[in-house]
């Protein structure tokens, strides 16, 4: 038929993805790239038969329950929905999809990054170099820790946690991890990777932790006040997933005391807005969520979005399905 989907965009997507769907759909687009508000988020479901909207849109029971009849599609712009309420996009017969693999070696390299530049000091040296106060090199000078010998221990061995594994791993790291099950013994050997069926036993033993598990309500405060606890005082904790996996203000608490020896942190519990006892610390590495930020990733994320609406609304099971709703 001739009928073009009406697809509404929320964010302003890369020039190359928005002409590809223009030429594809009836789209609507936000070409001043302005978050939506609720009411604006609200009218997008009424109108729209597929919605792509990004981390920033938070589809809650409440902007569903005002959805058209029309909407059968999310097509989330990126790999985590944890901004979708997923159990009642399911009841309303709506299919969500999301990008996983158009973003993992991007994140990856962000998660590297970090686990390289905070045991190494890198923001304190920067520091010290940008206020005038280096006074030269000493042997006792900027000194760091090693990661080369050590145990990091990898919280979700998906797809971006085996990402990480693996730079880790050619870094000269150990690699443990827990997960909810058990990853292929496949994969166990290419990483050597030891199973952690206990979380709390896995992080008293690590050098370095690093979060790749999604944001559920299972996961919600994983690493709570009690568990960050456990951790070894000399111990540095990456976080490139979810903020909310994370108690952020016992974070940064701990943090302040030397509790634990420093953090990198790409994702905030309460984004754009950061923990004010953080950002005084010269111990932590704060990005603003952008490990997924590079101009490739958003063209490979931009491609996904489009295969999975094409193949939806040709009327086959797209391929990156969170939620099968019925066709
Ligand atoms: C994405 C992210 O860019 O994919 C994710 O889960 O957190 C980001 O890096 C964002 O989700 C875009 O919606």
């Amino acid at each position: 038929s001739n009928h073009k989907p009406v697809v509404v965009v929320t964010r302003k997507l890369p020039e190359p993805v928005e002409t590809r769907m223009r030429e594809l759909f009836e789209v609507r687009l936000n070409p001043d790239d302005h978050p939506f508000d609720r009411a604006e988020l609200i009218a997008a479901v009424r109108d729209a038969e597929v919605l792509v909207p990004t981390v920033t849109d938070r589809i809650d029971a409440g902007v569903l329950s005002q959805s058209g009849p029309g909407l059968r599609l999310i097509a989330n712009f990126g790999a985590g929905v944890d901004h979708i309420d997923l159990a009642s996009a399911r009841t309303r017969g709506i299919t969500v999809t999301n990008t996983p693999d158009a973003l993992t070696e991007d994140t990856a390299d962000i998660a590297m990054a970090l686990i390289l530049a905070v045991p190494r000091r890198m923001q304190a040296g920067a520091k010290l170099l940008r206020t005038g106060a280096w006074g030269g090199w000493s042997p006792t000078g900027m000194l760091g820790h090693r990661i080369s010998g050590k145990r990091l221990g990898v919280i979700g061995l998906g797809r971006i946690g085996q990402a990480v594994a693996r730079r880790a791993r050619a870094f000269g790291m150990a690699i443990h991890y827990h997960n909810r099950r058990r990853v292929a013994p496949e994969i166990e050997a290419e990483l050597g990777a030891t199973y952690w069926e206990s979380l709390d036993q896995m992080l008293a033993r690590m050098d370095v932790v690093t979060l790749h598990c999604p944001h559920t309500p299972a996961t919600f405060h994983l690493l709570s006040a009690r568990r960050l606890a456990l951790l070894p005082r000399h111990a540095y904790l990456v976080n490139c997933a979810r903020g909310e996996i994370v108690d952020e203000a016992a974070l940064a608490r701990m943090l302040a005391r030397g509790e634990l020896a420093g953090a990198g942190l790409d994702v905030f519990e309460h984004e754009p807005s950061v923990n004010p006892a953080l950002l005084g610390l010269d111990n932590v590495v704060l990005l603003p969520h952008l490990a997924s930020a590079t101009h490739e990733g958003r063209i490979d994320m931009g491609e996904a979005v489009l295969v999975n609406i094409k193949t939806f609304t040709t009327g086959h099971p797209p391929p990156d399905r969170v939620v099968a709703a019925q066709l």
